[in-house]
């Protein structure tokens, strides 16, 4: 069997310092299989909760079903992160390509060397700055969901090039069987030397080392992969939550059971929330103002939406509070009104948000959380919460509900 990725380009001096038995078209072309599933899911919940987070303007969001954005933002936050030990390995496996020579052979050689540049920098950048975001981190100046979403479109681009440019590679890595004790290749090098496709330069077999065995690597990388998600997916599965090093939002960190992003203190807004002359203004054909004393008159819709962030944590949460098209009505708006929802928090990214389409019909300006009056923290003494809805756009502390 000729191997189809044997490298044409001489090795240099000291090629055999990459002589690791354990890279293989065969380990490569799995790993991307794997990388690949990882990455195409990735893509597509992300695409979907964006979709949710900045809906067309002709195509609200759908209200149902409730948890909607929670498995799409958790599906989504999952995969990147399980993505990034998955690509350094694999990563590792064909890195001492890097130093074959001459580096670009011809045209088509140099284009695609090119798109592997390019995919593995953005594959890169992506992972890491996602993975940051999640931890609640932005060290960076520019707007993250633009470039994220940007990138994404780049990285799966790339992937689908990469793909199309390997694959009599992916599918000759693909082909060699796993046999019981030695995981990747049917036969020793010995008997097979073609399945070592970076080895087979030197035409000796692959030195005797006491590093890690096959097995070893593939339990190395499962491993490192599991010890991320399920840190990270503490966030969202409760039961999970006592080893979540790396979900920096957990339940229990918050009142009432529930996380907090952004506290009344640092939101510089305790003062406006507490102030017993608090009113909400109602702007639309009939405006009209709520007191402190109208809302647990009004609070009487119960609704069980949960509450997820973009940056992947989420929770189960019972609400109560007055429905939102009650509030609308009696202003002169009706289901189908555009309204605008304005925090008293003065500065801020987050201090408004609209509600369109069927969520009009479904969302409360809640009152109570979990069976208590709002801590300020989580927005008393009126937010909004909505079904299948991004955590930023469920705006804490209304002062304002503008019919549109
Ligand atoms: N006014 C205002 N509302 C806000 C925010 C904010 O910073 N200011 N943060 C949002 C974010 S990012 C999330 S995830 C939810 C979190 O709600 P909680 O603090 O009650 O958990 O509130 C949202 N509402
Ligand atoms: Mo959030």
């Amino acid at each position: 069997m000729t191997n189809p990725v044997r490298p044409t380009g001489s090795p240099p001096e000291w090629w055999p310092r990459f002589s690791s038995p354990l890279r293989s078209t065969a380990l490569t072309a799995r790993l991307g299989l794997v990388l690949g599933v990882c990455f195409g899911v990735c893509f597509l919940t992300g695409l979907l909760s964006h979709y949710q987070y900045q809906p067309w303007g002709w195509l609200p969001t759908p209200a149902a079903p409730v948890w909607g954005y929670r498995i799409t933002q958790g599906v989504h936050v999952t995969t990147g992160v399980a993505s990034l030990p998955l690509l350094l390995v694999k990563l590792w496996s064909v890195y001492p390509n890097l130093f074959r020579r001459p580096v670009v052979r011809s045209i088509t050689h140099g284009i695609e060397r090119a798109s592997i540049a390019v995919l593995v920098a953005t594959a890169l950048i992506q992972l890491t700055t996602g993975f940051l975001n999640q931890l609640n981190w932005y060290p960076w100046p520019w707007s993250f969901v633009s470039v994220h979403r940007f990138l994404g479109y780049v990285v799966i681009g790339s992937i689908l090039l990469h793909i199309a440019v390997k694959l009599p590679d992916i599918k000759y890595g693909l082909k060699t069987k796993l046999v019981d004790g030695d995981v990747l290749t049917e036969k020793p090098w010995s008997e097979n030397p073609a399945a070592y496709s970076n080895n087979e330069d030197t035409h000796q077999p692959p030195p005797e080392t006491d590093a890690i065995s096959r097995r070893g690597l593939l339990t190395a990388t499962g491993a490192g992969i599991g010890l991320v998600v399920v840190t990270s997916v503490g966030a969202t599965l409760t039961p999970l939550e006592p080893i979540g090093l790396l979900a920096v939002r957990q339940p229990s960190t918050g009142p009432q059971g529930v996380p907090v992003n952004k506290t009344a203190d640092a939101a510089r807004v305790r003062e406006l929330a507490m102030d017993p002359a608090w009113r909400l203004d109602v702007e639309g054909p009939r405006p009209y103002r709520l007191e402190l004393a109208d809302l647990d008159e009004l609070a009487t819709e119960e609704a069980d939406f949960p509450l997820t962030c973009v940056e992947g944590w989420s929770v189960g949460a019972n609400w109560r509070g007055i429905g939102l098209l009650e509030v609308v009505r009696r202003a002169g708006g009706n289901a189908d009104s555009s309204v605008e929802l304005v925090s008293l928090q003065p500065r801020g990214s987050f201090i408004r948000s609209t509600v369109d389409g069927p969520q009009v019909s479904r969302a409360l300006l809640a009152t109570h959380l979990n069976g208590e009056r709002l801590n300020v923290d989580h927005g008393y003494p009126l937010r909004l919460i909505a079904p299948n809805r991004a955590g930023v756009l469920n705006t804490k502390w209304l002062k304002s509900v503008r019919i549109r």
